[in-house]
């Protein structure tokens, strides 16, 4: 760690400490253990009644979906609607979602737990639920036409069944079109009993792909070519790293679904593959590997330990899943253009730079005659760097530029030890004015 990396995390150590005391904020926002309901309202069950405690899942960007107990039901609200989505600093599109989210919200139960979803459709068309992979009566399967009448805009329609598996599902509407404006989120059915070994950290992703033109909003639902990329709707750099202490065991379940299938990579640390969306498999099959294909209306969950510290990129290896549109910043700039020279390129950056506005720009180097080499420009000019304009605690630390080398179906990874983890945990507590004072400070 660099001098002034160290300084920034004492700072943050010792100004929080300040703030809120630090034998309480220290352990903060670590993924802790929950209790199911069934656990907190055993009362005089005995032992063996009571559902094992585990670890939620965190869905970056994204967020749960609250539920409130009717007896022993739990009952969630969703309501599909059109969703104003900001998938990078300079790009917001007109989406499809629930509860205002797109993705939806991630609902998370136990297995053995009866669910109920109050479903309302604000859609300006009929649409249906469907709950992908679960076993469940073919009346609350959600395919228009087989299963049950379309639930016509304005109406509401409930959904109820017992989740008796365990695994990474989802959620969402049995339309093809619809489906590629958005309309899907997490459902993940925790176990009875607690997965051996037991994971420390438990992130959610879900990929989609989306086709928008330049200068428009609304996503084309028919296009096969695809500029958009996002991990939980969002593009990097945008996208919130995922942080995991040292040597914890970090859970990674990744959704897909989309019109291709995106072999998601994980640098510098081995994984194996724990479950599909079928569920756990059984740990005689798990075997290493750092890039797991995770095919549409596929659940893929792996595990690793998080032995390294650094920043380490989890991403699409698709080369132009790791981009994002430049169509919109670029207009006339190809891949191939002839005639692009360092000024233009320049200047078309300049120019999104002060539309967004994003602090500077940061070109890599150039040689003195790239011009006359067939070929150039290829990544050059394109790297942003917009750190201020992505900023938040999970960001902080990294060092100076670092989103400049992230873009399209990326995030990251950082696995920090513990006095680094603690400092963000503690940052993600700080008011925000706070923060931004010692930002300034710094
Ligand atoms: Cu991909």
């Amino acid at each position: 760690m660099s001098g002034s990396r160290r300084k920034f995390f004492q700072d943050a150590t010792i100004l929080g400490a300040g703030l809120l005391g630090l034998s309480e904020s220290l352990q903060a926002g670590q993924q802790e253990r929950v209790a199911s309901s069934h656990h907190l309202r055993s009362g005089g069950r005995t032992e063996l009644d009571v559902k094992n405690a585990y670890v939620p899942m965190v869905t970056p960007d994204v967020g749960d979906l609250p539920h409130e107990m009717d007896g022993a039901v739990k009952v969630f609200q969703l309501a599909a609607e059109p969703v104003k989505k900001r998938i990078a600093p300079f790009k917001t599109i007109d989406a499809w979602g629930y509860n205002g989210s797109c993705p939806g919200p991630t609902i998370q139960v136990q297995q053995g737990d009866r669910v109920r979803v109050i479903f309302e459709n604000r859609l300006p068309e009929s649409t249906t639920m469907h709950w992908h992979g679960l076993e469940i009566p073919v009346e609350q399967d959600g395919v228009p036409y087989i299963s049950q009448k379309p639930i016509a805009p304005g109406e509401k329609y409930v959904y109820e069944f017992t989740v008796h598996q365990e695994g990474t599902f989802f959620y969402h509407a049995h339309s093809a079109m619809q489906e590629m404006m958005g309309l899907l989120g997490f459902f993940v059915a925790h176990p009875e009993k607690d997965y051996k070994p037991r994971a420390d950290h438990d992130y959610g992703l879900i990929l989609q792909e989306w086709a928008v033109l330049p200068s428009n909003t609304v996503p084309n639902t028919a296009s096969m070519e695809f500029n958009w990329l996002t991990f939980n709707g969002v593009s990097a750099p945008m996208t919130t790293p995922l942080l995991a202490r040292l040597g914890s065991r970090v859970r990674l379940r990744i959704v897909n679904l989309g019109m291709d299938h995106h072999p998601i990579h994980l640098h510098g640390h081995q994984f194996v593959l724990t479950g599909t969306e079928g569920g756990r498999a059984p740990e005689s099959t798990w075997y290493p590997m750092n890039t797991v294909l995770v095919g549409v209306a596929q659940a893929r969950v792996v595990e690793f330990e998080a032995k390294y510290p650094g920043a380490w990129m989890i991403h699409c290896h698709l080369p132009h899943h790791m981009m994002n549109s430049m169509m919109d910043l670029l207009r006339d700039r190809q891949i191939q253009t002839a005639d692009q020279t360092e000024a233009k390129a320049m200047n078309q950056m300049m120019s999104l730079a002060k539309s967004v506005p994003f602090e500077h720009v940061h070109p890599s180097p150039v040689a003195a005659n790239a011009e006359s080499v067939p070929g150039f420009p290829q990544d050059a000019f394109m790297e942003m760097g917009m750190d201020e304009v992505v900023e938040k605690p999970e960001t902080y630390g990294l060092p100076k530029n670092w989103s400049a080398g992230m873009m399209g179906m990326m995030t990251m990874v950082r696995v920090l030890p513990e006095k680094e983890y603690d400092a963000i945990m503690l940052r993600k507590k700080l008011p925000r004015s706070a923060a931004e004072e010692e930002h300034h400070h710094e």
